[in-house]
C-alpha cells in the first residue's frame, strides 16, 4: 500500500518539506531555550506494601523546555508521576479518563494477569469514566524500569505522542547491590512532540502516520536538555525510557565510558561497556557512568538513525537536516553530565543478577510482519497477512511452556516487536547479535531482518497481545492476540 499511494505520496512529500523547514527551526529553538521551568514529575512510592493512586488523563498546558505547549498529561504532568513499587506490593489505581476519546492503561513490561482489572489491554475506559485497576506485583518479580501508558487500540499513538506516559519502577535485588545502592540515580524519559507555532499538537499527515509519527521537538523529562550531576570518583546510574510513539534514539555519551547494566526486563549478569545505546519505542536501558574521567561536562547525543523511511522518501534524501531522526544527519545533544564533587570512591560492580537460561522450546512459530491491505478492515499493517481483530485469537499457547517465535520482517521499515505479560530473550538475529543474555519485552526487528525470541509462558492465563511498538502501526492493524490456556 505504501507503494500504491505514489501520487498521494508525492503530494505528501511536498508538504513534508514545507513542514520540515519549520521542524528544523523548532528543534533549534528547543536546544537554545534556557528556561526549564517545567516542574519535575512527582514520585509515588508504595508504603507498607500498598500503592494507591488517583490518576487523571486530561489535556493540559505544559511548559515544555520553556515553550508553552498544549499536551495530554497524567495528573497535569509530562511525563506523568513516577511510581515505585517492590515485589509483593498491592497496587490500586483509580483512573479517570478526562479526555474526549476512549483510553485505558497498560503496565508495560510488568508480569501481571492480562485480564480483569489488571494489565488488560482490551479494556475500554470511556470519556468521563473512572475505572479501577488492581493487581499485586508478583513476589518474585524482577527489579527494573517499566512504564505505564494508554493502550486503547486505534488511538494509542495520538495519546502517547501527546505525552501520556510515566515511569513504573520495581525496586529489588538490583537496587541492593552495594555499588548500585551508593550510585546517584537519574531518570531520563525521552519523548517527542509534533507542535505547531502555537504549541499545539499537530495531527500527522497520512504519510507520517504510515511511517509512524515523529515530533519536531525532543524533550527529556519535559525539558529541552537537562544537566545531570555526575559524582567525581562515584557512579551515576542512568535509567532511560523511550516513551516516544515511533522515534528510535541512538544515544552516545561523548568522550566518556558508560556501562549497560539492565535492559527492558531487568538486570544483566554483569556491566557491559557500550558505545551506542539504541532504544526503539517502548524500550528501556540502565547504564552506569563512572566518574573517572577529567572533571568537566560531557554530552549525551542522539545520533542519526534510519528506520527505513529514507528509502521511502526517495528524492528528499539530499535535503539533509529535516524532521526527525530518520533524516537527522548530525548528532543532537539531549542531555549533559556535569562532574560534581563526589562523597566516596565507588567502583563498578563486578557482577549483577544472573540471567536464567531458558529450556529448549516445545513449539516454534513464525510471525511475518509486512505491509499490505487486510481484506476485512482495509488496514495496511499486517502480521501473518492479517490486521488486528479483537474477536480473533491468533495464537493459542499453554501455561508453563516455552516457545520460540521467529519475527520475520519482510518490510522496508523497522518494526519493534512487543509482547505483553511475559518477557522474552533474544536467541538469534540477523544483524548485530548481542554477546550477552538479557530479558526484554521489546526488540526492534529491523527492515528485512528476522529475530528469534524465546518466551516462557508463566503464572497467568488469558488473552494478551503482541504488536509493533511503532504505535501508529499498532493502531493500523499490526497487533495480534495470544491466548494462554491452563
Ligand atoms: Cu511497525
Amino acid at each position: 500500500m505504501l507503494e500504491e499511494k505514489g501520487q498521494k505520496n508525492s503530494m505528501d512529500r511536498r508538504r513534508f518539506l514545507t513542514l520540515s523547514t519549520a521542524a528544523t527551526g523548532a528543534m533549534l529553538l528547543s536546544r537554545c531555550a534556557t528556561p526549564n521551568s517545567q516542574q519535575p514529575s512527582s514520585v509515588l512510592r508504595s508504603q507498607a506494601g500498598q500503592l494507591t493512586i488517583d490518576l487523571a488523563a486530561s489535556p493540559t498546558r505544559v511548559n515544555l523546555g520553556g515553550v508553552r505547549s498544549h499536551l495530554l498529561s497524567y495528573n497535569q504532568q509530562v511525563p506523568g508521576p513516577r511510581w515505585e513499587v517492590r515485589p509483593g506490593d498491592a497496587v490500586e489505581i483509580r483512573f479517570k479518563n478526562q479526555l474526549d476519546v476512549h483510553s485505558n492503561l497498560h503496565f508495560h513490561g510488568l508480569h501481571l494477569p492480562p485480564t480483569g482489572e489488571a494489565d488488560n489491554p482490551l479494556r475500554m475506559v470511556a470519556p468521563g469514566e473512572t475505572a479501577l485497576y488492581r493487581f499485586t506485583i508478583p513476589s518474585d518479580h524482577r527489579a527494573g524500569t517499566f512504564w505505564y501508558h494508554p493502550h486503547h487500540h486505534g488511538n494509542v499513538a495520538a495519546q502517547v505522542a501527546g505525552g501520556l506516559a510515566g515511569l513504573l519502577v520495581v525496586r529489588g535485588d538490583l537496587d541492593e547491590i552495594p555499588e548500585i545502592r551508593a550510585a546517584q540515580e537519574a531518570f531520563l524519559v525521552l519523548q517527542d512532540f509534533d507542535l505547531n507555532w502555537r504549541g499545539q499538537l499537530q495531527e500527522p499527515i497520512p504519510v507520517f502516520r504510515m511511517w509512524g509519527r515523529e515530533g519536531n521537538r525532543i524533550s527529556i523529562n519535559g525539558q529541552a536538555s537537562p544537566t545531570l550531576p555526575l559524582p567525581q570518583a562515584g557512579l551515576l546510574r542512568l535509567r532511560l525510557l523511550n516513551a516516544s510513539s515511533s522515534r528510535v534514539y541512538r544515544l552516545q555519551l561523548k568522550d566518556h565510558p558508560w556501562y549497560l547494566i539492565a535492559t527492558d526486563g531487568g538486570a544483566l549478569g554483569e556491566p557491559i561497556e557500550t558505545d551506542e545505546v539504541i532504544l526503539a519505542s517502548g524500550e528501556r536501558a540502565e547504564l552506569l557512568v563512572p566518574g573517572t574521567r577529567e572533571p568537566g561536562t560531557y554530552e549525551i547525543v542522539n545520533l542519526p538513525y534510519d528506520r527505513g523511511t529514507m528509502d521511502m522518501m526517495g528524492g528528499t534524501r539530499g535535503h539533509g537536516k529535516i524532521m526527525g531522526s530518520s533524516t537527522q544527519t548530525e548528532p543532537i545533544q539531549i542531555a549533559r553530565l556535569a562532574y560534581q564533587e563526589g562523597t566516596a570512591d565507588i567502583p563498578l560492580p563486578k557482577a549483577l543478577i544472573p540471567v536464567e537460561t531458558l529450556p529448549e522450546p516445545g513449539v516454534t512459530r513464525e510471525f511475518v510482519f509486512d505491509h499490505g491491505i487486510d481484506a476485512q478492515t482495509g488496514q495496511p499493517f499486517l502480521i501473518n497477512g492479517q490486521a488486528f481483530d479483537h474477536s480473533r485469537v491468533d495464537v493459542q499457547t499453554r501455561l508453563d511452556t516455552v516457545e520460540d517465535w521467529f519475527i520475520i520482517n519482510k518490510a522496508g521499515l523497522d518494526h519493534p516487536f512487543h509482547l505483553h505479560t511475559n518477557s522474552f530473550q533474544v536467541v538469534s538475529r540477523d544483524r548485530n547479535p548481542e554477546p550477552y543474555r538479557a530479558w526484554r519485552d521489546v526488540v526492534n526487528v529491523r527492515a528485512y531482518e528476522t529475530v528469534q525470541i524465546r518466551v516462557p509462558f508463566r503464572n497467568f492465563t488469558g488473552k494478551t497481545v503482541f504488536h509493533c511498538h511503532v504505535l501508529d502501526h499498532e493502531d493500523q492493524g499490526m497487533m495480534g492476540i495470544v491466548e494462554i490456556a491452563a
